[in-house]
């Protein structure tokens, strides 16, 4: 199974910024969580790209799609791999970009693609919530960008491609009023029903390195481990489904071979399904732990949209978890 997360996000949309920042935070620990990439050249690259941002000096925009290996522990113990995969933002707007191919193949195979979009955009003043709706939902209806991303949805449908579950994300919320937050969530499921309405898990993180990140002040972090962490969660559901047929597999073979001459038959194929479905419940058992650990990364307000209906993220992530655990 591939563990791939695909990124895509246009130009200046903050991909680059999230990368290196979430992964300088998440490298020294978040609730007992670290990451680290599998090369170790890789992680001089993105600390030294985020010394390099947090003292003013941006990355060049870059032009070429990119793999970054990581492997993510909990008390220094695996959790999963994955391969995070970033796309260069004018791939969106390109029908004939030289890495389309690669992008459709990578959606395709992916665990969990992450759409980024730029807090710039949601940084409107209103005198109410209401007003800040109705700024906002006039402002999506006719922006070209958000426009080329949807359509570049449009296109992976129309050459059979199945969008898996996504993690949409605002940068720079810090340029967002506060009391407005909820509205931009509410705002993104009417601009981009079609998304939410067809998409069997889709989540939205507002994010934000702090205000001053632009211009060299210091770092003030903000949800930057929700995105990551939602990808992982994916992946180890994945793995949790894919687990709970093989037991059930075994199970009914098992249980299908009950009787005195069956039992003589298969006596050798019977005690090592017996020893699988042990194997596999201890396998479950860690994979379930870790899910759970990874919740307590999110606040006990969030939400998740399942086939577009809204429910709340913990309880249900935690009762299917706790239904493939059985
Ligand atoms: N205020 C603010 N600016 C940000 C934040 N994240 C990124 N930016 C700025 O957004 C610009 C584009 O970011 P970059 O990561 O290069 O975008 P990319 O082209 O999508 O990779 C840079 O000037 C960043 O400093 C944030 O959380 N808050
Ligand atoms: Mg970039």
């Amino acid at each position: 199974m591939k563990n791939n997360v695909t990124v895509i996000g246009f130009k200046n949309s903050g991909k680059t910024t999230y990368l290196a920042g979430m992964y300088t935070i998440m490298s020294a620990g978040r609730k007992n969580f670290s990451l680290v990439t599998k090369d170790p050249d890789l992680d001089l690259f993105l600390e030294n790209l985020w010394d390099g941002i947090c003292s003013g000096n941006f990355p060049l925009p870059s032009d070429k799609d990119e793999i970054f290996s990581f492997h993510l522990a909990h008390n220094y113990k695996p959790v999963c791999d994955f391969d995070w995969l970033d796309y260069p933002g004018g791939i969106l707007a390109d029908p004939n970009h030289p890495s389309r191919e690669k992008l459709n193949t990578s959606i395709r195979e992916a665990a969990c693609l992450i759409l980024v979009l730029d807090g710039d955009l949601f940084a409107i003043d209103a005198t109410s919530e209401a007003d800040y709706e109705a700024k906002l939902t006039q402002k999506l209806e006719f922006d070209s960008g958000l426009r080329k991303e949807t359509k570049a949805l449009t296109r992976l449908s129309a050459e059979g491609i199945v969008i898996p579950p996504i993690c949409i994300v605002v940068t720079k919320c810090d340029k967002i009023n506060f009391d407005y937050q909820a509205a931009v969530e509410k705002v993104l499921r009417e601009s981009l029903k079609g998304v939410f309405e067809g998409n069997p898990l889709v989540m939205v993180s507002s994010v934000s390195f702090g205000e001053g990140i632009d211009h060299g002040a210091a770092p003030d972090p903000y949800c930057i481990e929700q995105p990551i962490a939602f990808a992982v969660l994916v992946i180890l559901l994945k793995y949790l489904k894919a687990l709970k047929i093989s037991r059930t597999d075994n199970k009914e073979f098992v249980n299908k071979s009950r009787d005195i001459i069956s039992r003589w038959w298969n006596s050798a194929k019977i005690s090592a399904a017996e020893n699988n479905i042990k194997e596999l419940a201890g396998v479950s058992d860690k994979w379930s732990e870790d899910a759970y650990k990874l919740l307590e990364l999110f606040p006990d307000k969030k939400k998740i949209y399942i086939n577009g209906k809204e429910e709340k993220f913990k309880p249900y992530f935690r009762d299917i978890f706790c239904e493939l655990g059985k």
